[in-house]
Order: structure tokens, then C-alpha cells, then sequence
């Protein structure tokens, strides 16, 4: 469903044997060559802790080499996960009948074929993990950003592109959802206000904690 110009939500869209087996992958990226951890921002550690494949983050840059962490080159992004996200962008679009555009192109759609995401950011949230209210500026590129949920369900927020406060839209994420940012939501506001401990599905490969993993286009090379 568009929750917004340019932002889909689809629930259930991964099968609990594709969510038991991303999780498992999870566990592997997460012992290294990069282990997780919590991003440090203005001399916080972050309560989600993260690992990169593809391109290393760290607030406001990312790099090849996780000089904040350990100083190891991240993973390589997967192809799987290039053609994971170009099959999301394919049933967003066959679901809307257009295309997934860029920020500053609404006009234009981005045929999923050349859709080539480059990083995946791979958010892991225990029951008091929470995201503030941001937006996703450190990509150079402003094509879409596709999302996958995996484990409890979480509270959503979903904002304006203007402030971190209202007007905003509240949802409730759950395992297996997919979530597509494009067009004008790709530069929304949003954050991570609660997670509903307890609440993922049997099967779905994680006994406590949220795993979210959104992949993007970075545009550096
Ligand atoms: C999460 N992750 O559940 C969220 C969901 C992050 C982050 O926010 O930065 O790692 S992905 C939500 C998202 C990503 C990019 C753009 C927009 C939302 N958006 O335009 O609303 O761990
Ligand atoms: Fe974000």
C-alpha cells in the first residue's frame, strides 16, 4: 500500500523460510570482518547496532574500510541481494503500475533492471533499541531504498520531509515486511519510536530483537 507519494508498504512480503534465512546471514555478517556494533554519533553509542556490507557507515560517511570499528574492509554486497532488490521494486511496481522514482526526479521512474544497490545497512534493534527521527542524507545517489524487516514487530514513524516533528504516520512494521522509500519519501524524516518485544513469528529465525536491512545506492565509487 502507498503510505506516501513514493512510499510502499507491503506486508508479509518475505516467506518465514526467506526470514529464517536472511537472519541466519545476519548472524554471519555480524562476527566479522566487521563486527556489530552501535554507530557512535556526537559521542553516542547508538542503542541499534549496525554492520555494513558493501560500504562501511558511520554518521555523516561511508567508507570501504571500517576505520571506526576495526579497520577491516566490510563484506561485499551480495549479488542475491542486488536481485532481491530489484524483484521489491518489480512488485511495487507491477502492484502500482509505475515506477519507483528518485527524490529529485519524481517525474522519472527507475526501471528495476537498472536498480543496483551498492550497500546494505543491517540494523539490529533488542527491546530497548530506538531510532531518532533522520533523514538519509549520506548517499550521494537519491535512488530508492528498499527495506526488510525480520523478527518483533516495531513502531514505525514516518514523517515530512521538512522537520522531525508533525505531520507524521505511525505503522507498525512486522516480520517479513517489505517497505520501499522513492520519489519524494526517499528524503522523508523517520525513526524508530518502540520495539514490541516478544512479538516475532515462530520460524522466522530470531528468537528475541528486531533485524531490519535496508539497501541503498550510494552513487560513490
Ligand atoms: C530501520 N532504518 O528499521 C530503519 C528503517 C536507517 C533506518 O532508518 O537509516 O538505517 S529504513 C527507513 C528508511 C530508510 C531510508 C529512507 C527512508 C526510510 N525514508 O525516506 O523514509 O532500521
Ligand atoms: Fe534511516
Amino acid at each position: 500500500r502507498e503510505v506516501a507519494p513514493g512510499a510502499y508498504w507491503v506486508p508479509g512480503w518475505l516467506t518465514l523460510e526467506q526470514q529464517a534465512w536472511l537472519a541466519a546471514r545476519f548472524r554471519e555478517w555480524s562476527a566479522g570482518p566487521v563486527p556489530i556494533r552501535g554507530a557512535v554519533v556526537n559521542g553516542h553509542e547508538m542503542s541499534v547496532k549496525t554492520v555494513c556490507l558493501g560500504w562501511h557507515w558511520r554518521p555523516y560517511q561511508y567508507t570501504r574500510e571500517a576505520v571506526d570499528v576495526n579497520g577491516n574492509r566490510v563484506l561485499d554486497f551480495p549479488d542475491w541481494m542486488v536481485r532481491l532488490g530489484r524483484k521489491a521494486l518489480a512488485e511495487v511496481r507491477s502492484e502500482v503500475g509505475a515506477e519507483v522514482g528518485f527524490a529529485e526526479e519524481t517525474e522519472a521512474g527507475l526501471a528495476e533492471a537498472e536498480y543496483t544497490p551498492d550497500t546494505a545497512l543491517v540494523n539490529y534493534y533488542d527491546d530497548a533499541a530506538r531510532m531518532g527521527m533522520h533523514q538519509d542524507r549520506d548517499e550521494v545517489s537519491r535512488a530508492p531504498v528498499v527495506s526488510l524487516s525480520i523478527g518483533d514487530t516495531c513502531r514505525f514513524r514516518f514523517g515530512n520531509t521538512e522537520n522531525r516533528g508533525q505531520p507524521y504516520q505511525d505503522i507498525d512494521l512486522a516480520s517479513g515486511d517489505l517497505f520501499v522509500f522513492g520519489g519524494p519519501s526517499r528524503l522523508a524524516y523517520h525513526g524508530i519510536p518502540k520495539v514490541y518485544p516478544g512479538t516475532a513469528p515462530r520460524g522466522c529465525g530470531l528468537d528475541r530483537g528486531r533485524v531490519n536491512i535496508t539497501m541503498r545506492v550510494t552513487g560513490l565509487a
